[in-house]
């Protein structure tokens, strides 16, 4: 069995990619399980030296990484090349992590009790298909860094940059077996990564729907397990912030990556009193948006990454639905779909589910309270912004979000260094910062009398 890779931007076929069997997939996690064993013996210094020749690896392809992101999913070639970056410096950051895995020296009567990080085993990592390479780095960077191996089951849309990643690993020196991509249907890979007992934990992240069900999964053998799962984030503008930066920014929170994007500022929210002036402000922003072919530099936002996916989107935006302006995109071929600002009711369909496309619904309010009140509305709780000058009132609204990731007068969700994840279902468990690589790890407590 084998799936085809179309290219989003213009329906060519870009190649074919094998997808494993159950079989093959047991194989893969064999074969890390015996790679594990021996990788949490090698010397921490040595782990963090492979670790920092894996993110120099990632480094000198960062312009190849780039254009299979382009061809493979659509995303803007400079994006791209962000991502690929992001990808360095996450190996980057955890390269440190292997000889700063502390245990602790606890005060106990009659002996010493001291605590050690040991390393879970084998992690299997499942990721979706927005931001193929960069969310895979957040699950195996830490993983390997804390003593696992990896078995990575990337989307079967966009496979491609996950495998070059593996062997950009095995040219850096990893260990055979230790970090390896296993291309194929969530059905039949991403269930035995679960089902497999070998595998000890698994990071996912994609819809709301398979993460519950891979936790149900992963219940069945106590197996640890991370969710990063859907958004509906809201961008909160107050009237006495700069509305011209407010408005001129607000496209960057929703359209990236053609609204593809967990993070996706999708409502727009905007004090009653300047609702009319914000509106003729974002207007212009969004006809500015550079939509188009994904290889020119001068492109903000590309095609949606599947003609199944730009169905789903079309369905949010029927005849009747209230438009109040577009933006542009080509015609076809490639699975456009032009920047939209829609104005619906806060209980309409399109104002409460994730629509994952260039999409936004904006939204009157009265004051803080309701402000709060509906961006809390509705089972998700992943990102949003705050659009103040009063600072105090900033981070009293950032307080009362019920989100895992926010910004005050900024649309930035994701550093390496900082812990990112969701409240209510929009997941479980945190990836990023300082902390990830406790996630990989189990603590034990030993004593020894004295
Ligand atoms: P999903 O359809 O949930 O797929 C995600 C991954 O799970 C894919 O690799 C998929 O494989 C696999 N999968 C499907 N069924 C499975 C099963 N029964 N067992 C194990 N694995 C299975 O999500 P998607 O459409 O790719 O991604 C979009 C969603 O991801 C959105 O809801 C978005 O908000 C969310 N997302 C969240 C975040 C964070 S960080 N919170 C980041 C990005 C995206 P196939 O490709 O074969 O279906």
């Amino acid at each position: 069995m084998s799936h085809t890779i179309v290219n989003p931007a213009d329906e060519t076929v870009v190649t074919t990619v094998a997808s494993a069997t159950i079989e093959e997939t047991d194989a893969a996690i064999a074969r890390a399980a015996q790679a594990q064993r021996a990788w949490a013996l090698v010397a921490p210094a040595d782990r963090a030296r492979l670790l920092r020749r894996f993110a120099d690896a990632v480094d000198g392809a960062v312009e190849e990484l780039a254009r299979i992101e382009v061809r493979n999913s659509g995303h803007p070639v400079g994006q791209a090349r962000w991502e690929a970056r992001h990808v360095r410096d996450v190996l980057e950051y955890y390269s440190a992590a292997p000889e700063r895995l502390f245990g602790r020296q606890i005060p106990v009567a009659g002996g010493l009790d001291v605590t050690f990080q040991e390393p879970l085993g084998v992690v299997g990592v499942i990721t979706p298909w927005n931001f193929p390479m960069t969310i895979a780095a957040w699950g195996f960077a830490p993983a390997l860094a804390a003593g696992n191996a990896a078995v990575l089951k990337p989307a079967e849309w966009t496979p491609l940059s996950s495998l070059r990643l593996a062997e950009l690993g095995l040219e850096a020196g990893l260990p055979d077996g230790l970090f390896q991509v296993i291309a194929g249907k969530g059905s039949v890979v991403g269930e035995r990564l679960v089902t497999n007992e070998t595998v000890r934990k698994i990071v996912f992240t994609g819809s709301t729907e398979v993460g519950k069900h891979i936790m149900a999964g992963c219940a069945a053998q106590v197996k640890r397990v991370t969710l990063e799962l859907g958004g509906k984030s809201a961008n909160i503008v107050f009237a006495d912030a700069d509305l011209e930066r407010a408005a001129a920014t607000a496209p960057y929170g929703v359209f990236e990556n053609a609204g593809q994007d967990c993070c996706a500022r999708s409502r727009i929210l905007v004090e009653r009193s300047v609702y009319e002036r914000f509106m003729e402000l974002l207007e212009p922003a969004v006809a500015g948006v550079a939509v188009g072919d994904p290889a020119d530099e001068g492109t903000e936002m590309g095609p949606l990454v599947a003609g199944a996916h730009l169905d789903k989107v079309r369905s949010f935006v029927p005849d009747d639905a209230d438009v109040a302006f577009r933006g542009s995109a080509p015609s076809g071929p490639g699975y456009w779909f032009p920047p939209t600002v829609l104005t619906p009711a806060r209980d309409s369909r399109a104002a409460r589910e994730e629509i994952f496309g260039p999409v936004v619904s904006v939204f009157p309010f009265d004051d803080e309270a309701d402000a709060v009140a509906f961006a809390n509305a509705g089972d998700y709780g992943l990102s949003g912004s705050i659009w103040t000058r009063d600072l105090s009132r900033g981070i009293r609204v950032a307080r009362g979000v019920e989100s895992g990731n926010l910004s005050v007068n900024s649309h930035s969700s994701v550093r390496y260094s900082t812990p990112f994840g969701g409240f209510k279902q929009s997941g479980l468990g945190r990836e990023l910062g300082p902390d990830a690589p406790l996630a990989f790890t189990e603590t034990k407590n030993v004593f020894i009398a004295v």
